[in-house]
């Protein structure tokens, strides 16, 4: 008999739903499952206060605003017994790094050259917890759950450790030996008792190239980001202009940076056949072209982004990123783009337009 927080269920049948859920997991299109105790590691409870407190997140307010529901599985829901952590694949089959420098052509990341993750990884973590909750009522056993991906007040990296699907490796990022740096993370808390799998042991070992890779310096140290210097953080949370400090850096990076998570050498066991087909790169953001997207108005924008992440961020700002990124071009041919986006109506395209005829020949 299991007693863990005073369920009173057969153990076998724990047992059995247990590895039944991995299998359906599985068939949902997860390919790391495991699962921790909902217990809150004053060892992360105390990062995550250290990380807010040195005001590494910058302007992601959210981040502080439900920092001690964040902090653990506890904090949020007494009832949690376990938590179910799931990662989903979207391994590439080319290298990320691979159009650094083009005079033309525009950098998307990885993670954003797909469908939108959030709606896909929701999607299937519903469909499972609806399964639970059904096997569970036919075998007898109580289930009450919560789940999230990304957007809740959740730490997912520590307890995707904590339930072995890999480490949080120097990039600050989970790492897997099977998947490298390329899982989606989302997690399930639950009243069911599940055994624990055991956490995952750090193997970054002496290897320090995602710290030489950042081209904005954004780790003060190992397994520690500053968000405010992350390029991430820069074209797609930050909302006004980027300080000039850092806008030769992002290069023709225009949504997100790939560059410490395409260094780790742990990639190399990673199998792009892993991948879910819904990340499967959109022919279109494979390689985009910059005179394409500096003449992306409101409706152009929607309609392109439409079922992608990069939508969230809105044209202005996206077109923001794409004069950055013209500007650090050298492409004389942008400049009559760049040029008719001078008398932008929004002031931060405008301020992007101006800073990048400067730099251009
Ligand atoms: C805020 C956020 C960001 C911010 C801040 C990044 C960060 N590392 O926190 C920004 C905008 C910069 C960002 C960028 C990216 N993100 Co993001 N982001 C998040 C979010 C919403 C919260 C993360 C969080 O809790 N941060 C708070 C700080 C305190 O956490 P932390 O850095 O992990 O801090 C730990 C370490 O510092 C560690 N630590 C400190 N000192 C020491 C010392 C030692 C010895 C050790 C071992 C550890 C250690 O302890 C802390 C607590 O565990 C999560 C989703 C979620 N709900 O979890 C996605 C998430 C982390 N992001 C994700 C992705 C994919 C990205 C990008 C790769 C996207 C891209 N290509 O542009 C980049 C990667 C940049 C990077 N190197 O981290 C994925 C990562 C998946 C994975 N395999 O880990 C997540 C999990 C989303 C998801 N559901 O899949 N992101
Ligand atoms: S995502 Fe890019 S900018 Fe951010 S920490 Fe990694 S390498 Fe640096
Ligand atoms: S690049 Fe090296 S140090 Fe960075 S996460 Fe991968 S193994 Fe760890």
């Amino acid at each position: 008999m299991n007693s863990s927080k005073g369920n009173m269920v057969n153990a076998g049948a724990i047992m059995s739903l247990q590895q039944d859920l991995r299998a359906e997991a599985a068939r949902l299109g997860f390919v790391a499952v495991g699962f921790a105790p909902a217990t809150d590691d004053p060892e992360v409870v105390r990062r995550l206060h250290e990380w807010l407190a040195a005001g590494y997140h910058g302007t992601m307010g959210w981040m502080a605003d439900r920092a001690d529901v964040r902090q653990g599985p506890q904090s949020m829901w007494p009832a949690a017994d376990s938590v179910i952590a799931l990662g989903m694949s979207y391994c590439p089959d080319v290298d990320p790094l691979a159009l650094e420098g083009d005079a033309e052509k525009a950098r998307i990341s990885v993670y954003a050259q797909g469908r939108d993750y959030h709606d896909v990884l929701k999607k299937a973590a519903k469909a499972l917890a609806r399964w639970l909750t059904a096997e569970g009522e036919k075998r007898g056993i109580p289930v009450e759950l919560k789940l999230f991906v990304d957007t809740a007040p959740v730490m997912e990296k520590p307890l995707a450790q904590a339930a072995g699907l890999g480490w949080q490796g120097k990039h600050t990022c989970l790492v897997s030996r099977t998947h490298g740096s390329w899982l989606f993370l989302g997690a399930i808390y639950t009243t069911v008792p599940f055994a624990p799998d055991r956490p995952h042991q750090d193997r970054c070992g002496s290897c320090n190239a995602c710290q030489v890779a950042c081209p904005t310096n954004a780790f003060p140290a190992p397994y520690q980001i500053d968000a405010r210097r992350c390029i991430s953080y820069l074209n797609i949370e930050h909302k006004g202009p980027v300080a000039e400090e850092f806008r030769a850096a992002l290069g023709n990076r225009i949504y997100g940076c790939d560059d410490c998570l395409a260094v780790c050498p742990w990639n190399k066991f990673a199998d792009a056949g892993a991948r879910n087909l819904a990340f499967v790169a959109r022919e279109d953001l494979i390689e985009p072209k910059l005179d394409e997207l500096l003449v992306l108005d409101d409706a152009a924008f929607r309609a392109k982004f439409s079922g992608s992440p990069i939508k969230r961020i809105g044209r202005n700002r996206f077109v923001r990123n794409c004069l950055y990124a013209a500007g650090n071009s050298g492409n004389a041919a942008l400049r009559p783009l760049v040029a008719a986006l001078l008398d932008d109506p929004d002031e931060v395209v405008a301020d992007a337009a101006r800073w990048a005829l400067n730099r251009l020949p």
